[in-house]
């Protein structure tokens, strides 16, 4: 399992402030508590924050970097942002893996972004959605996340650097989404070899709802069992964390043994 950390992102008011502040402390403990609970990839997003989007991103790369070496992941729903971050990022952090957050499977995204990961050697998101937005049914999605594995295949980047993201709506608005978000990873697991990741903004399913917690740590385990290798999500919730290492121990995905929980942290060099 690949644990993106969701919490630097400017949704979060403590982060929106201490972007908007440049208040590194705040950000550099809000990473060190995500990586003491098993983050491997920060996901950095600015959200709703003021100033230069390029500038801002370049300040919390090199902020988050500070207090990790994790591999950074560009969050932006706006290409032309990441287009003109990624190499600024690139040139002030020369030896981290970066990864773009996302590209769709429209052809105007995927020109634009595509070549840019292509080149700097960076991994991509791509979502199961293109110009005509979030798909409804199934067959849309694997289609869009066909479209999009191919485009970036043939563009160089490997499996293991591509990541398919169904996109996970709340739950409470969207009720046979979460269905239908597991049937396109199985779908799309089958009809690609070698597999790329499979990832999910897991807190997107629990948005607006009561007892987030718990429906967010259900609907992980039961996306791995679909084929779920990699989650945006909150690595501090220590339950969601567990939750996810015993799915991956009954999947046969992690050794058992007694004391599995305390093997997987130390395999990962916590404590
Ligand atoms: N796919 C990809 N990237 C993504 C998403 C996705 N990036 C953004 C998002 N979705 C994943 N990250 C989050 C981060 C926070 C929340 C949800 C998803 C969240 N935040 C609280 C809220 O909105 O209720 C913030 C409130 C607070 O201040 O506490 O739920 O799907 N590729």
């Amino acid at each position: 399992m690949i644990i993106f950390s969701e919490r630097v992102n400017g949704m979060y008011r403590d982060v929106r402030k201490a972007i908007n502040e440049k208040d590194e402390r705040i950000v550099q403990d809000l990473v060190r508590e995500q990586v003491a609970g098993g983050a491997d990839v920060m996901d950095i997003n600015l959200g709703p924050t003021k100033g230069d989007p390029v500038e801002n991103f370049v300040w919390l790369a090199q902020t988050v970097h500070a207090a990790t070496d994790r591999p950074l992941s560009l969050d932006s729903a706006k290409p032309h942002v990441l287009v003109a971050a990624m190499p600024r990022v690139r040139a002030a952090l020369p030896d981290t893996k970066l990864i773009i957050n996302s590209s769709t499977a429209a052809p105007e995204a995927m020109g634009q972004l595509i070549p840019v990961a292509a080149e700097q050697g960076a991994g991509i998101i791509g979502l199961t959605m293109d110009q005509e937005g979030v798909p409804g049914n199934v067959e849309k999605r694997v289609e869009c996340g066909a479209t999009f594995l191919m485009t970036a295949m043939e563009s160089g980047i490997t499996p293991e650097d591509i990541y398919l993201d169904p996109i996970i709506l709340p739950v409470n608005v969207a009720q046979k989404q979460p269905a239908n978000v597991m049937e396109a990873i199985r779908q799309l697991a089958i009809v690609s070899d070698p597999p790329p990741h499979f990832i999910l903004g897991l807190s997107n399913v629990s948005q607006q709802c009561l007892m987030r917690n718990l429906l967010n740590r259900t609907y992980l385990v039961m996306s791995i069992a679909a084929g779920l290798d990699a989650a945006i999500m909150d690595a501090a919730d220590k339950e969601l964390v567990e939750a996810a290492i015993s799915a991956e121990v009954l999947l046969d995905k992690q050794l058992y043994s007694d004391d599995y929980l305390k093997a997987w942290r130390m395999q990962k060099g916590l404590h």
